[in-house]
């Protein structure tokens, strides 16, 4: 039998752990034999996504910097793309606060499931919500002292501060670019291959995906049979489906007014891109597609998509950047957190930080989210929450994060006078004989 999609395996896992969860409770010794015999799968799941979250940042953001040093050479083209960007993002992440601060997915649990939530992850969730009290008391630019550390292992330790983690990255990275080629070309050497180390780690923890989201949803299940906490889980996911339609309409605008190319000849152009990130839950899978789609279909030049394309799939991941925003102050909800506006800000930049690192795979979102939890003193054990509905979010944020980045290369190639008629007039001549 053809072996399934991870994601659909990922799905019948999710069906599976509620389904037997559901059975367990039917017997009084039920819940216990779940606690004891699968709940640690879910943990060991989680960990191994937490074990990976500073070594991917590290590898990624290291290397992106000091890719950066192309991009010099092609300043004017770099320096738009990079601030486009990072303009994108911001605007994303900040959608994605407003929604999650209006709608409150989080607070529509019950007092009494929140306090088992937090007796449940009693030692995660009391250190970081005093943490996170502490960091209240603070003074203004205690945030900006955070940032440098003192000791890169003890900022990369479990109860460390990753922004001190993704500092000392881009400080790497710099000064990786300002030593002679010849010394700096066997660590950039050293780094692309650890980078492409730590995306095949993120693709076996994958597989395991479908084990631990069966552990995780059964465990949620029979430890808080509540049904406000999917009442919850139901909104909080509409919340980031809402975010991410918000951000695709406000690429459609930034299209029209930048390109004046008009929001159905944009949509029709990138939707078989879409739907391939859509079904693949991968930008980096889907960018060829998104390059002959650009390139073909959207009038952008060569010159411009070989160049814009492959940076946004790897930094410019505004669906990410969106969903790790609502994701962190739901489970500050869930855990009846109420976070500080600086420490909002705080997650506009970890987001926005987290969302360049993420690598352009399935998952990669979720393992970023460990560092904006972290940042902003929230429950990492939250990620059990959140990760039995991630999978489809992460399909839908897939698709933002392509759309994303073939706005951007129709802005930067109308900018640069590089966006001309497309070569394909409609979808029938792409199958056309030329
Ligand atoms: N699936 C990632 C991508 O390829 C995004 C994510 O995991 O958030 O864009």
């Amino acid at each position: 039998m053809k072996k399934l999609e991870l994601h659909w395996r990922i799905l019948l896992g999710m069906v599976g752990g509620v389904l037997f969860a559901l059975l367990m409770i039917q017997f009084e010794w039920g819940p216990k034999v779940v606690s004891d015999w699968v709940k640690p799968f879910g943990n060991i799941f989680i960990n191994s996504l937490k074990l990976i979250a500073v070594p991917l940042i590290l590898g990624s953001l290291i290397k992106g910097v000091s890719d950066l040093k192309d991009i010099s050479k092609l300043s004017k083209m770099g320096g738009r793309t990079i601030g486009i960007y990072i303009l994108t993002t911001v605007i994303a992440v900040s959608i994605g606060l407003t929604l999650v601060n209006l709608i409150k997915p989080g607070n529509s649990i019950s007092e009494e499931t929140r306090t088992e939530l937090v007796e449940n992850y009693k030692g995660d969730a009391d250190s970081k919500i005093a943490q996170a009290n502490k960091q209240k008391e603070s003074g203004p630019l205690q945030a900006l002292e955070d940032l440098v550390p003192s000791n890169i292992f003890s900022a990369a330790s479990d109860n460390g501060n990753m922004l001190q983690v993704i500092f000392f990255a881009i400080f790497f990275g710099v000064g990786l670019i300002l030593i002679p080629e010849e010394q700096a070309s066997p660590v950039k050497k050293f780094f692309d291959g650890f980078n492409e180390v730590i995306l095949k780690l993120i693709d076996l923890i994958m597989l395991a995906a479908p084990y631990g989201v069966f552990a995780l949803l059964a465990a949620l299940i029979v430890e808080s049979p509540s049904i406000d906490l999917f009442k919850a889980l139901a909104w909080y996911a509409l919340c980031v489906v809402l975010g991410l339609t918000l951000m695709i309409m406000v690429y459609v605008l930034f299209v029209w007014v930048f390109t004046k190319r008009s929001p159905s000849f944009f949509l029709k152009g990138i939707s078989p891109a879409q739907l391939l990130a859509f079904s693949t839950s991968s930008s980096a899978a889907t960018l060829p597609v998104t390059m002959e789609r650009v390139e073909e279909h959207l009038g952008v030049e060569e010159e411009v998509a070989s160049f814009v394309l492959p940076i946004g799939a790897t930094i410019n991941m505004d669906g990410t950047s969106l969903y790790q925003a609502v994701a962190a102050v739901f489970i500050a909800q869930a855990f009846g957190m109420d976070l500080s506006f600086a420490t909002q800000l705080g997650i506009i930049v970890t987001a926005t930080l987290a969302s360049i690192g993420s690598a352009a795979v399935p998952g990669a979102g979720m393992v970023m989210l460990v560092i904006v939890l972290a940042q902003a003193g929230i429950p990492e054990a939250g990620l059990a929450l959140i990760f039995a509905v991630d999978r489809p979010l992460d399909m839908c944020r897939t698709v933002v994060n392509v759309t994303g980045d073939a706005a951007v290369s129709m802005i930067v190639g109308k900018s640069v006078g590089k966006l001309g008629e497309p070569k394909v007039k409609n979808w029938d001549d792409t199958y056309k004989k030329a």
